[in-house]
């Protein structure tokens, strides 16, 4: 007998649009100290090196098993010098010194804390943190002149960055879908982003909207914004629209990874329950829609408590009900767990923001959501595009690009040999194009 240990060699595919990468993460220690260096490297604007961290970090993701020894990694692709120097040192000392100094650096502190705002990028902050704004108070007492964009952003700061949760994702869903059902019966609205991958938490909602008669699509973001507005859903938004017929650069070949579709950046206000609705006169009998969630919570005031909540633990703060399909079939009658530290996190934060919205308890939150309008004949392309991961998308393209000579858009896919688009009704047609076996949405994670 041989007392020989057998060595797992991992071996994976170098591009992470071959693999399958599930939300099941066996590596999460190394691939978060990837992450650290990527996003790092990604606010200081060197995109390549941010692109090397991804893709190691993501070709670890789809790993059957914890890496336990260097040599089990020979075989693996995307994996730099820079990569296995981080990854041998958490494998010896159990953490990276790299990413611990990088995230305990006050210029990736301040540069996270401002790019928090909603509207600012790595190239404002960085901007910012040379000035010395290193804060949100600094910020707001520089004087500086905001965007609405970043009004808004530092506005909703504490509600921004707090996950959006799946029940809340769906609770929007249901107000779009009323949206959109109001100014176009028969159009379609599909959930994509990290939601339609299978995650339980997002940094926003994003949809995609059609509709099956081509052209009937055509001018419905604004209608769609107006009936959200006049319903009072939207604390802001910023509609741009479809410019893909007037571009130069044709539709195969995008200029930027940006795609030309009709497309609304916004914050909703998703109302949580009738916590205080009752005295703003809420009437019980209201449609789920109309009050958003039934009542699930207290505000410390026992008669306010209905008999749906945990009325026997009153604490003033929001009271998680268990879900419960049989009595509670409404997505909106639960409330996050992540809700309860929004005060705390309030409080927090209202120290560096005045007028903080998150001061003392209010009966809503604000959460980014991204809709976009695509035409039933772009609908594929668009929901590919539009499903991610970001990484999984940039390698989608770069597959077609290196190895098929064709350049796929969130629009179309044009193949450069036969000088042609390659039409597609299907996700499952363009993987077919593409000379890829299908991915499913689920599988996308990279
Ligand atoms: P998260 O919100 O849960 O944190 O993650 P996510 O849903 O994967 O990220 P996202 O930032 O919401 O982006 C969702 C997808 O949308 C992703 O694949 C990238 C894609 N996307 C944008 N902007 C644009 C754009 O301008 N054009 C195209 N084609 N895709 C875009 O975010
Ligand atoms: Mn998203
Ligand atoms: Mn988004």
């Amino acid at each position: 007998q041989s007392n020989k240990v057998e060595v797992v060699v991992f071996s994976a595919p170098s591009y992470a649009c071959k693999r399958r990468t599930t939300l099941k993460n066996h590596n999460t220690l190394l691939t978060e100290a990837l992450s650290i260096l990527a996003e790092s490297a990604e606010l200081n604007e060197d995109e390549g090196r941010g692109v090397a961290f991804r893709r190691a970090a993501a070709v670890l993701k789809c790993l059957p098993k914890a890496v336990s020894s260097m040599e089990q990694l020979r075989g693996l692709p995307c994996l730099g010098d820079h990569s296995m120097r981080v990854i041998k040192d958490i494998l010896e000392n159990g953490a990276s010194s790299e990413a611990e100094s990088t995230k305990q650096s006050e210029r990736f502190k301040a540069l996270k804390v401002l790019t928090g705002i909603f509207g600012v990028g790595a190239k404002t902050a960085d901007r910012w943190f040379r000035e010395g704004i290193h804060s949100l108070s600094q910020l707001q007492e520089s004087g500086h002149t905001l965007n609405q964009a970043q009004q808004a952003g530092l506005q909703f700061y504490d509600d921004i960055n707090l996950p959006v949760s799946k029940t809340e994702a769906d609770a929007i869903s249901e107000i779009v879908e009323k949206a959109v059902h109001a100014v176009l019966p028969g159009a379609e609205i599909t959930l994509t982003g990290g939601f339609r991958r299978g995650k339980l938490t997002g940094h926003d909602v994003d949809f995609l909207i059609t509709h099956p008669e081509e052209g009937k699509e055509e001018g419905l973001m604004p209608k769609v914004v107006s009936w959200l507005e006049s319903q009072g859903f939207l604390l802001y938004q910023k509609t741009t629209r479809n410019s893909y017929l007037e571009s130069k650069d044709g539709p195969g070949r995008p200029a930027s990874n940006m795609d030309r579709f009709e497309r609304c950046l916004s914050i909703f206000k998703l109302t949580k329950d009738r916590c205080v609705g009752q005295k703003q006169g809420t009437k019980q009998s209201a449609t789920p829609i109309e009050s958003h969630v039934k009542t699930v919570c207290s505000l410390g005031d026992p008669t306010q408590a209905k008999g749906e909540g945990n009325s026997e633990s009153l604490t003033g703060s929001c009271q998680k009900t268990e879900p419960n399909p049989q009595s509670h079939p409404h997505p909106l009658s639960q409330i996050h767990p992540s809700n309860l530290t929004l005060n705390v996190l309030g409080q927090e934060k209202s120290l560096d923001v005045d007028q903080a919205q998150t001061s003392g308890h209010k009966p809503w939150r604000a959460v980014r959501v991204d809709l976009v309008v695509s035409p039933v004949s772009q609908f594929a392309f668009a929901l590919l595009g539009w499903t991610g991961s970001k990484l999984f998308e940039r390698e989608l393209r770069r597959w077609a690009g290196h190895e098929k000579a064709m350049s796929l858009s969130s629009h179309a896919l044009y193949d450069n040999k036969q000088s042609r688009y390659l039409r597609a009704s299907s996700e499952e047609e363009i993987f077919a194009h593409l000379g890829l076996e299908y991915i499913p949405p689920t599988e996308r994670n990279a």
